[in-house]
């Protein structure tokens, strides 16, 4: 019971939080367009023949392939290394050389190093572009790759200082996202993709530490960034996997949103419930902060082994990760497509 308790105080003081934010709070009938409002509004890109786009909307009704099995892999390993909290810097740079090396040769690397409350993180930015500038349109897909320094989640007070080695708050969405870039490398969009890790998401309320602080700093420290739209995933392997809409992202980036669950639909993917969340504070509130409509993929409610030294591969399963890395395959090859 106080377990319980914990929690929905936890959810409602950071909604409270969050609610004073004016960049954030609207109403969702106010900000939510209808099917038609949404179709009417997509723009319909330069440059593309009509039969051009109907042999590219045929090619991408292709089944997505995504190897749920590989993304396991990925999990294991990233584990493997140990906690990615601030504390264990060995199995930070083992981390951020596991990612790089899984990347695909056709995309650019960038590493986004920044300060914070004596801290020091690594962003780590891919980039992948289309041949001769035939888009202007950018996705960003995101997730983080650190952990939380303490399991404060744990029902068993001994072990709430241990840390938690995030094989679903961490490593879950690297896996996918590592995953999506060899898609995006064998089969490139007709859009330009940047796939961000952040670090440092994983630290509010130990010591003095927010949420998104990597996220945060890297919005703060390119200006200039200004992706059409953007994904965040998070918590996304669990076995018992259900992904609401995330209420801030339902208020201000509904357009995203609804791309997204067509996704879904389009894939069968059933732990995409289209129902509104909870309202959570992750890497993309500092994005919606400056107007840029990122939305969160989530569980929600968090599983039994949020912050608890129980997340590891034993409760994740590859039918979750395949289903949430063939929605945002879908999402990414039919962006310019109307
Ligand atoms: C998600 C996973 N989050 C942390 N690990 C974000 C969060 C922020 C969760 C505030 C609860 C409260
Ligand atoms: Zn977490």
């Amino acid at each position: 019971m106080f377990f319980f308790l914990r929690k929905i105080s936890l959810f409602i003081a950071f909604s409270i939080f969050l609610n004073s934010s004016d960049n954030l709070v609207g109403s969702t009938a106010e900000l939510t367009p209808t099917k038609k409002q949404f179709r009417e509004r997509t723009p319909l890109e330069k440059g593309h023949t009509n039969k051009h786009k109907t042999d590219l909307k045929r090619s991408l009704s292709a089944v997505i392939d995504f190897d749920g099995q590989i993304a396991m892999r990925h999990i294991e390993n990233l584990t493997s290394f140990g906690p990615r909290s601030p504390e264990h810097p060995q199995a930070k740079l083992l981390t951020l050389s596991y990612i790089r090396s899984q990347i695909p040769p056709s995309m650019s690397i960038q590493l986004h190093e920044f300060d914070a409350n004596a801290l020091n993180g690594t962003n780590l930015w891919v980039s992948s572009r289309v041949e001769k500038k035939n888009s202007n349109t950018l996705i960003m897909i995101g997730t983080h790759w650190d952990t939380r320094s303490i399991a404060d989640q744990e029902t068993d007070i001994t072990k709430r200082n241990m840390p938690v080695l995030g094989a679903n708050d961490g490593a879950s969405g690297v896996a996918v996202l590592i995953e999506v870039a060899k898609h995006l490398h064998s089969k490139p969009p007709s859009v330009n993709v940047d796939l961000i890790f952040f670090d440092l998401e994983d630290l509010g309320n130990v010591g003095n530490n927010k949420y998104a602080i990597g996220s945060s700093k890297f919005v703060k420290e390119n200006p200039k960034y200004r992706p059409t739209a953007g994904i965040i995933i998070d918590m996304v392997c669990d076995r018992d996997l259900r992904i609401p809409r995330e209420y801030y992202s339902s208020v201000s980036a509904p357009e995203v949103l609804a791309r997204v669950w067509e996704s879904a639909e389009r894939q069968d993917a059933e732990v995409f419930k289209n129902v509104i969340g909870g309202a959570v504070i992750d890497d993309h509130i500092p994005f919606l902060q400056v107007g840029i409509p990122v939305v969160n993929l989530i569980h929600f409610p968090f599983p039994k082994t949020w912050h608890t030294t129980e997340d590891t591969i034993k409760f994740c399963r590859s039918r979750s990760l395949s289903q949430v890395g063939r929605v945002i395959l879908d999402f990414i090859y039919h962006y310019d497509v109307n």
